[in-house]
């Protein structure tokens, strides 16, 4: 399953390019997105919540509450090699990150404490990909 999340990274990732001026995402903070995996990076900046909003929205992975689109992220899951042997895994882990930080009005702070959540939480349950697994996809493109 950590092999279907680097697919899944790897394409979501394409998007971060078009995002990193509106969010306001540098490469000091980010450089590329597979670090999203890496232990060595906190994931505790505002700017990579609304960079996680605006890459999603290229997608309809979100509701326009800033909230996941259970449909469209089990679809877009599902999309990818063995993908419907990681959507429902991934679409609950999201949501009950979800539901423990639902009181942060703020959207981009919002997102950014559910993907830390869900960084966490995937790597407990084994789902999460190693950073140089979606390096060889990017670079057998
Ligand atoms: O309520 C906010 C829902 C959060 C959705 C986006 C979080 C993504 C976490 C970062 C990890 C990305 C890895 C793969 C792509 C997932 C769409």
């Amino acid at each position: 399953l950590a092999e279907v999340m680097s697919h899944v990274t790897a394409h979501f990732g394409q998007a971060l390019d078009e995002c990193r001026e509106e969010s306001g995402l540098t490469s000091e903070i980010l450089e590329s997105f597979q670090k999203f995996w890496s232990d060595d990076f906190e994931v505790v900046h505002r700017e990579l919540g609304c960079a996680l909003i605006c890459m999603s929205n290229k997608f309809i992975l979100m509701q326009d509450d800033a909230r996941m689109h259970h449909e469209n992220m089990h679809d877009y899951v599902k999309s990818f090699p063995n993908g419907d042997l990681l959507s429902g895994t991934m679409v609950n882990l999201l949501h009950n990150c979800e539901k423990q930080f639902d009181d942060i009005e703020d959207d981009c702070s919002r997102v950014v404490k559910v993907a830390a959540c869900f960084k966490v939480d995937a790597k407990k349950e084994g789902i999460a990909p190693e950073v140089s697994m979606i390096e060889a996809l990017i670079h057998s493109n």
